[in-house]
């Protein structure tokens, strides 16, 4: 059997399923990854190292270009469609779980009860939830939310927030908004932290999709999952370093993998 008819199966008889998302399922939708080095989108991403930027000492260095490098990314992200990789999953947790509006749980799930289905994702970009996906932890936060630097209160701004950068804060006065993201050095949130613990200690069936497995902790828990006995997947366009552990691995696009797997899952049903 290939590695799609394998995948395929071990969903159908998973009960507790986690998938770990990076920037590569968001390639698709035009959005640059961070390690990649497809034709940029856009001059500002050209001349700026993102791992050097996504920090809070370059924030406190240089609020201004930061916060124009982040509004850039997030009228971005705004304006980008969720692509077949997204919607995939999407359908993947429908039929695991029953849950959402189209939800067609297989005979199977409705005999044996629903499968928990956990999506773990990196992404800051909100395309999990544009397709449809339900249980989504952000372990990075959102770009989409930013917050005041002083009493971390959240807020979504719009375009007419960024007229002055860096954006001046609506509750602190003297204050500025930073993106509600988790930089490089910084925690990521303990509620988020708690449920991909929860997640991964009770899966039997770990997909990492569309990241380079070097960002951590999100990276370690691909060998946290197998150390539990879980089968392992990874879903990316190149080899990674947990390429060698797992037990599937697949070179290609998300985009196109993930429908063929889920069609290999459910197809006939
Ligand atoms: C922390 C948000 C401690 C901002 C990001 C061990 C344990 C703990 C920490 C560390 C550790 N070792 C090192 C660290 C420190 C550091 C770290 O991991 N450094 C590494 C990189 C050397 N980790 C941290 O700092 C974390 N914090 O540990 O804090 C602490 C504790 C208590 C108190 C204080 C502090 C915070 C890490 C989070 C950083 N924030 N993003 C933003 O988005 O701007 S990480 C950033 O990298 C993005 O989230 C991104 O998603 C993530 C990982 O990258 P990928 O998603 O994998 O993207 P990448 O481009 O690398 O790869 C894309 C892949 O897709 C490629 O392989 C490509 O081939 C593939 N691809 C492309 N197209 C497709 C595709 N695949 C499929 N289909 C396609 N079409």
């Amino acid at each position: 059997m290939d590695e799609i008819g394998g995948i395929a199966n071990a969903l159908r008889s998973a009960r507790g399923v986690v998938v770990l998302t990076g920037a590569g399922i968001s390639a698709e939708s035009g959005l640059r990854t961070f390690r990649g080095n497809e034709k940029d989108m856009g001059s500002l991403w050209k001349s700026f190292d993102p791992m050097r930027l996504a920090t809070p000492e370059a924030f406190l260095a240089d609020p201004e270009t930061v916060t124009k490098w982040y509004d850039w990314r997030r009228r971005g992200c705004l304006a980008a469609e969720a692509n077949a990789g997204h919607r995939a999953l999407a359908e993947m947790e429908r039929r695991l779980t029953g849950t959402g509006s189209e939800s067609r749980p297989t005979r199977h799930r409705s005999e044996t009860g629903a499968t928990s289905f956990t999506l773990l994702t990196q992404n800051v970009d909100r395309l999990h939830q544009k397709a449809g996906s339900v249980n989504v932890v952000e372990l990075h936060g959102s770009i989409v939310e930013w917050r005041c630097v002083r009493c971390r209160r959240k807020t979504v701004p719009g375009a007419e927030e960024f007229a002055r950068v860096p954006a001046p804060s609506p509750c602190c006065a003297g204050e500025m908004l930073r993106p509600d993201v988790v930089w490089f050095g910084e925690a990521l949130p303990v509620e988020a932290v708690e449920a991909a613990q929860f997640a991964v200690a009770g899966c039997d069936l770990f997909l990492s999709i569309g990241t380079s497995a070097v960002a951590y902790p999100a990276a370690g828990y691909v060998q946290a999952a197998a150390a539990m006995g879980a089968k392992t997947v990874e879903i990316n366009a190149e080899e990674t370093p947990i390429s060698g552990m797992v037990d599937w691995t697949i070179r290609g696009k998300a985009g196109e993998v993930l429908p063929r797997v889920v069609e290999g899952a459910w197809g006939g049903e």
